[in-house]
Order: C-alpha cells, then sequence, then structure tokens
C-alpha cells in the first residue's frame, strides 16, 4: 500500500468530515460560465468513476448521489416559464413561498444526467442574462480512499460521510466581515454585542467601548447603536 497516498486520503477526510470542503482558499474559476464551484470556493477539477477532485488536490471517493436541486435566481423582471427556460414543458418548476426570495425558483431532477442536462441550459440562460445565477446541488455520500500496490481503490475505514455538493454558475464570496458593531471584539456581530454596549452604558463606561462599537456610524457610541445592532439582526 502506497502509505503517504493513503495517509493524505485520511487527512484530507478527517478535515472534510468535520468541515466539508471549505478547507482550500477560494478559488474563482477562469470562466464564470464553468459550473465547477464548490461549497465556499473548492474547485471540482475531475468526476470520474465516482472519484471527485478538487482544486486543492483533495479527492473523494463519492457514492449514493441523491436529492438533486437546481436553484434559478431570475433577473428583474423575468419571466421564468418552461419556454422561456428553453426547458421541456412537462419539468416541474417550483417557486419559493419566502416573500425575500421570490425571484427564486426551483427544478428537481430525477437523475444526475438529467441535472447535468438541465444545468447546461440553466447556464446559458445565465449568460444570456434571464437568470441572475443559478447552482446546482446534489447529496452524497464520500469515503477517503488509497490505492494498493497493484492499482486497486481500497477505501478507509472510516466510513461514509453525506455531503451536500453546491454547483455555482457565478461564485460570490462572501464579503469579508469589516468588525462594524463587534463591541466585545469576538469577530463576530451578533446579539451579546447589542447586550456588550448596552452594559457598558449602564455601569457609566461607555467611553471604554471600541470605535466600531458606533454601529450606525453618527460618531457616539449610545444606546441607539446597540438598538439599530438588535434591529438588523432580527431582520436577518
Ligand atoms: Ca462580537
Ligand atoms: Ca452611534
Amino acid at each position: 500500500m502506497k502509505l503517504k497516498k493513503m495517509l493524505a486520503a485520511v487527512s484530507s477526510i478527517m478535515l472534510l468530515s468535520t468541515v466539508p470542503f471549505v478547507n482550500a482558499a477560494a478559488s474563482e474559476s477562469d470562466d464564470p460560465f464553468t459550473p465547477s464551484i464548490v461549497y465556499k470556493g473548492n474547485e471540482v477539477v475531475s468526476d470520474e468513476n465516482n472519484i471527485m477532485t478538487f482544486s486543492d488536490g483533495y479527492s473523494i471517493l463519492t457514492s449514493d448521489r441523491r436529492d438533486f436541486k437546481i436553484t434559478m435566481i431570475a433577473a428583474d423582471g423575468a419571466e421564468i416559464t418552461n419556454e422561456t427556460l428553453g426547458i421541456d414543458s412537462t419539468i416541474a418548476i417550483a417557486r419559493t413561498t419566502d416573500p425575500d426570495k421570490a425571484n427564486y425558483y426551483f427544478i428537481y431532477p430525477s437523475t444526475e444526467e438529467s441535472l447535468d442536462e438541465l444545468f447546461d441550459i440553466i447556464t446559458q440562460r445565465v449568460s444570456e442574462g434571464l437568470l441572475e445565477n443559478a447552482y446546482s446541488q446534489m447529496t452524497f455520500d464520500f469515503q477517503c480512499y488509497g490505492v494498493d500496490e497493484n492499482g486497486n481503490i481500497i477505501t478507509c475505514a472510516v466510513g461514509h460521510f453525506p455531503a451536500t455538493q453546491t454547483t455555482y454558475v457565478n461564485y460570490t464570496p462572501e464579503p469579508e466581515f469589516d468588525g462594524k458593531g463587534d463591541a466585545n471584539g469576538d469577530g463576530k456581530l451578533n446579539v451579546r454585542d447589542a447586550a456588550f454596549i448596552a452594559r457598558a452604558l449602564s455601569l457609566g463606561e461607555g467611553d471604554t467601548l471600541p470605535e466600531n462599537a458606533d454601529y450606525n456610524e453618527d460618531g457616539v457610541v449610545n444606546v441607539r447603536d446597540a438598538a439599530a445592532i438588535a434591529r438588523d439582526l432580527a431582520k436577518k
């Protein structure tokens, strides 16, 4: 057994099992219409014989691919129908019930082959401007694997892990948090920051709060900042 490769696979699976695919540095495809971005920036460079290899060099053995889904985000004012999408009239298009995402439409293909075929067409509609963006998703189980001296694939005895693969047409990384409102300095903005500001103010220690506690950017840190943080969090 090629121990080195096996160990690499084992270490990759340990990473993957805790934080699936998020370990790679974000890599943006040269061609934005190549449907290849998986999760937060890790790109599938090949997918053959159930072995999926990512741009960071990790590869996994996949099985039981299921739950196929295409999400389409319509451009402003675009009419989304089987006809405008150019897909078979028998394919059901669902629409979200979330009023904040009124321009989201979904297709649930029954096979991976049909997912791939439809996603090619949908990708074309993004490039033509009918859709703002689109992504395809599927769930699969995966295992790490190694190759023995005879070239046979052997799996690691660590079991199966379910994962969801997301393939975007256009991948936009989440903007980095700029620290605004992070009064307690833990790198996150949440209700603790509103409480932290309120507590410091109530103790008469408002002047010990950091500059970025001025969430509404009016030049003073006061109870309005705590309220604004709470209000914005409630909107999310
Ligand atoms: Ca914080
Ligand atoms: Ca303020």
